[in-house]
Parts: C-alpha cells; sequence; structure tokens
C-alpha cells in the first residue's frame, strides 16, 4: 500500500542551516518579541535575529544579563509562534558553563528556535559596545568544551551553534581572533561570528581573507554600517545580521507619537501616520481566527448578524415614548435594545444593526450599527428590514426590537442548523382577542424533552387555516445558507405584488411558504414578551427582574 506524504516544508532548524551554506550572502533582521518577528518575516527576511540587546531593551532592564535565561526563552517562543521562518538566538555566553549550555539548547530546541549564537566572553556578559576592552575573554579551552556541549545536547543535528569571536571588540589581534575561530570551528561550530566595534570593516576584512573556509562567517556590521554590502560580499562572508534596528526605529516612533500626544492632548495629529487598530490586529493572526471560528464553532453566535426592527414608536404607548422610539424605553434600568444587545453579546454574537426610525438620533447603545429607514411612517417591516440588506450575511437574525426573552431562547435558535427557523409560543401568555401573529404548525408542541421536527404553515389572522393556531410567533426567525437568497425573492415577489411597501415579517415568512420554502419551527412555552401596551411594560419590568411570566 502507498501513501501520499504532504512535502514537508524543512525544519527551522535546517532553514537556517541553508542559510548559513547557501554559497551566497545572506541577511537576517532583528526583532524582539512575537509582534516585530512576524514584521521582519513579512517584510521578507528568511530568518530572525533574537538579539540580546533587543530583547533586553524591550524589557526595559540592561544587555548584562539582567533577564534571566528563562525569561528570554520564553520571550523567544513567543517570536517562534509567531513566525515560520528560522530563528536565531543571542545566547550571549550561555549563561552559565558547558551544562547551561547544554539545558539551553535542548530547551531552545523543544521551543522552535533554529539555532544559538554564544560568544566568548564571562557570565554576566554586558553589550560589546559598552567597554568593550574591559571585557575578559573566555578561556579558549573551556569555550570549545562549552561547544561540544552544546552539539552534543542538541536532537535534531540541523541545530546551529555560531560561535561568537570577540576578539576585536577586546582589542586582540585579528590573529588572536583567527586563533580562538579555528578552535572553536574544530570543536564543532557551525558557523564563526567575527564582531567588530570598529568604523571600519578593515580588520574583519584581513580575518575573511585570512580564513580558510571550513565554517561560514557571520558579521554584525552595526558600527561599520557605512560599509558597502558588496564588500561584505566579495569578502566571502555568509551571513549579514542586522542587529538593532528593529528596535531602534521603535523607539523612534514610540518618541515622537507619545510625546505628541503628550504635548497637543489630542490624538488628531497622530492618528493618520501610525498604524490603524485593524492592522494590529492583523499582525496578530486575527483573521484565522475567524477563519478557525467558522470551522470549529467555538463561538456559536460570532458569523450571525442580527439585525433588530427598530423603527417603530409603538401604538399604545403614546405616553411613554414620547421623543424615543419603543426599542429605547427603560425596562428595569436600561433600554429594550440594550437588553437584547446584553443577550446577544452573551452568545458571542456582535455584529449587531438596527433599523431605526422614529427618533432615529435617540438610538445610543453601545455596539448597536445603526441603518435608518427615512419613510418609517408609511412604510412597514420589511422596508426597513431592506434597509440593513448591506448588513445581511450567510447566517441572520431578524428580531422585533421590543422583545425580552429568557437567554435559552436563542441558545436554542442558534444551534439549529436549518435555512429558515421561527420561534413560537405554544402557550402564549397573551390571551387577548385577536391574538398577534397567531402560527399554524405542522404539529402541535409535545413538549417532549426532544427537539421535534415541526415546521410553519402560516403567520398571521390573514388567510389563515380554519383550525386553532399552535402558539404565536414571537418575532424572532432565523436565516441560514441559502436561506438569505430565499428571503431575497420573497421580497421580490411581494414588490411584485405591490405589498412590499406596507408589508410585515408575517408577510415575509407566508410569502416563503407559498413558494414552498421549509420554514422550520422551535417551540418554547413562555419566558419571553414584547411591550406593545402599557400593561406588557409593567410585565416587563417584572421580567427583567428575573420574576417569570
Ligand atoms: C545583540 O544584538 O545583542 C548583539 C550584537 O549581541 S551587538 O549588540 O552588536 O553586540
Ligand atoms: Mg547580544
Amino acid at each position: 500500500m502507498t501513501t501520499t506524504r504532504m512535502p514537508k516544508r524543512p525544519s527551522k532548524a535546517r532553514a537556517l542551516r541553508q542559510l548559513l551554506d547557501s554559497g551566497q550572502l545572506e541577511f537576517i533582521m532583528e526583532a524582539h518579541n512575537g509582534l516585530s518577528a512576524r514584521i521582519v518575516e513579512e517584510a521578507g527576511f528568511a530568518g530572525i535575529w533574537a538579539s540580546g540587546l533587543a530583547l533586553s531593551a524591550a524589557f526595559g532592564v540592561r544587555d548584562s544579563n539582567e533577564a534571566s535565561w528563562t525569561q528570554v526563552l520564553e520571550a523567544v517562543e513567543f517570536m517562534a509562534d509567531a513566525t515560520e521562518v528560522p530563528i536565531l538566538l543571542d545566547g550571549d555566553t550561555g549563561y552559565g558553563n558547558f551544562n547551561n549550555l547544554r539545558r539551553l539548547v535542548t530547551k531552545l530546541e523543544s521551543r522552535g528556535v533554529a539555532g544559538v549564537c554564544i560568544e566568548d566572553k564571562l557570565f554576566p556578559k554586558t553589550n560589546s559596545f559598552i567597554d568593550g576592552e574591559r571585557q575578559p575573554l573566555a578561556d579558549v579551552d573551556e569555550f570549545c568544551g562549552k561547544i561540544r556541549a552544546g552539539k552534543d545536547a542538541q536532537a535534531d543535528p540541523d541545530f546551529c551553534i555560531v560561535a561568537r569571536v570577540e576578539a576585536l571588540i577586546a582589542g586582540w589581534s585579528v590573529e588572536e581572533a583567527l586563533d580562538r575561530a579555528k578552535a572553536y570551528q574544530a570543536a564543532g561550530a557551525d558557523a564563526v561570528l567575527i564582531h567588530d566595534k570598529a568604523r571600519s570593516f578593515d580588520n574583519i576584512q584581513r580575518f575573511a581573507a585570512a580564513w580558510d573556509g571550513s565554517c561560514p562567517l557571520v558579521i554584525v556590521p552595526t558600527k561599520y554600517y557605512s560599509t558597502p554590502t558588496d564588500v561584505f560580499r566579495k569578502a566571502g562572508i555568509s551571513l549579514v545580521i542586522w542587529a538593532n534596528h528593529t528596535v531602534r526605529s521603535a523607539v523612534t516612533a514610540m518618541q515622537r507619537t507619545v510625546r505628541e500626544i503628550r504635548e497637543t492632548e489630542t490624538l488628531t495629529g497622530v492618528e493618520d501616520r501610525i498604524a490603524p487598530v485593524s492592522e494590529i490586529f492583523r499582525l496578530q493572526g486575527d483573521p484565522e481566527l475567524r477563519e478557525a471560528e467558522k470551522r470549529y464553532g467555538g463561538d456559536a453566535g460570532a458569523a450571525t448578524h442580527a439585525l433588530v426592527l427598530a423603527a417603530a414608536r409603538g401604538e399604545g404607548l403614546e405616553s411613554v415614548t414620547e421623543g424615543r422610539p419603543k426599542a429605547m424605553l427603560e425596562v428595569a434600568g436600561k433600554p429594550l435594545l440594550r437588553h437584547l444587545v446584553d443577550v446577544f453579546k452573551q452568545h458571542g454574537l456582535h455584529d449587531i444593526t438596527a433599523v431605526a426610525g422614529y427618533r432615529a438620533e435617540t438610538i445610543d447603545v453601545a455596539g448597536v450599527k445603526i441603518v435608518e429607514n427615512p419613510a418609517y411612517e408609511t412604510t412597514g417591516e420589511l422596508a426597513s428590514l431592506n434597509c440593513a440588506r448591506d448588513h445581511f450575511g450567510d447566517d441572520n437574525l431578524i428580531i422585533y426590537g421590543d422583545l425580552l426573552f429568557r437567554r435559552h431562547v436563542l441558545t436554542d435558535l442558534l444551534e439549529t442548523d436549518h435555512e429558515i427557523t421561527v420561534v413560537v409560543d405554544s402557550q402564549p401568555r397573551d390571551t387577548r382577542a385577536p391574538a398577534r401573529d397567531p402560527a399554524w404548525c405542522s404539529a402541535a408542541d409535545d413538549r417532549s424533552l426532544f427537539a421535534q421536527s415541526v415546521t410553519l404553515e402560516h403567520v398571521g389572522a390573514t388567510d389563515a387555516p380554519a383550525r386553532p393556531p399552535e402558539g404565536r410567533w414571537i418575532g424572532i426567525m432565523r436565516s441560514r445558507g441559502i436561506g438569505r437568497a430565499w428571503i431575497a425573492e420573497a421580497l421580490e415577489t411581494l414588490r411584485g405584488q405591490g405589498r412590499f411597501e406596507t408589508a410585515g415579517v408575517p408577510d415575509l415568512l407566508n410569502t416563503l411558504l407559498a413558494a414552498g420554502r421549509r420554514v422550520n419551527v422551535i417551540y418554547i412555552t413562555g419566558h419571553w414578551l414584547d411591550v406593545n401596551d402599557l400593561d406588557d411594560l409593567r410585565a416587563a419590568q417584572a421580567f427583567a427582574y428575573g420574576d417569570h411570566r
């Protein structure tokens, strides 16, 4: 039997090794946290330098081993998680002796770091550009033992150990640097980083000219930055590390922005020149999470658009809806619409649009997008719904703005996967005649614990079947997938019949049924109410405070 295998991308350690061994000049760029690592990767760099200077600066401490090695490990793990390209960690001196390096190598491998660079100084070290001459160098044999221990500790043969020669930094000769480099290569180093703090590339050029090519050479041209890159290429350098320019550019940008905000006490000057919040979300990988939510459904309502019909003032409520629509009536200390929004948010449903009409400007509930039906006085619910058509998605909840209901009503509705579903109360509280929105269904509520398969047959008193209704449609419907196209088609039908302007959601449902579309029913028994008059409003207060029915 043959099995097909996905082509495997090379491991990060292999990718770093390939960079070092490519035979041409390669470049890696400093990063100091997950965000900067991702920015470096996106710019096209094939590798990342996890700089000790930049990491410590980001922590707000000195580059003198003040951050512990596990804190560095933690930071570099975030960087590795955020990126695909290999990371070479600046491992300073290996944070101790050969034994400490062994443990570091093992831990770095387990966190997806491709290699480590260790320098021949003593722990605790400090940055090479701070009193370089005063920093003692490690004993060559001791440092070779460390390299051998690191190589023996690695599980992946591609993990790279780069030996960094600090002889030039400490004021020693090119010959001393060469002796050390040869010893380190012989001890197993995969590459040699020859560092210098001089303004000119001369010493490294002499070093490179004398180098036997037994392993690749790596440089950090921070101080001799004016040297043309082609000079490095001609000198036979394998890898250039741009070692600290990400953190330095971040510092300049942050200083400028915060100073300006401090001085001007406004954001207007900076807003257009800094990354929008959406760019931060993108760099954090938010789009992937949205996709995953669709696949794994962790957040039941995340893809559902809620469309709240809130244009009406409410006949029967005139004395209390002076100056505000029904949806803004206060019940138990907050507007009806806010009750709806709260229950939506509890279900992870954040895309909420309200269609406003009467006193639209008073609709002010955080998290709700408002669209207006300017002709609300002469048109009906479907005209309002149509105003929100740009906010329709593949999954829509269409709901009256004067409802209060217990949370389980929405939980149950969001669990359905039918194209169109409506919620019907099989034992409506309101027994006044004529009943509002009576619903005829394919079967009565058997009140079993198990979901019944019931479909809607008709809503509303007009053209109703002769038998008593099975319940009352409560003013909530959901459409999924193709259900959205069915609704669009039904709206067209109503338009063709000249009924669109004044029609309500029950007309839409009946038109769907007339077209042979299946409308599923979820039965509930109570645990909801709508607010149509002052009695309802009083009942709503009690309901909202938790007094059922
Ligand atoms: C670092 O980036 O932390 C380095 C390179 O070690 S340098 O700062 O040039 O020493
Ligand atoms: Mg360093």
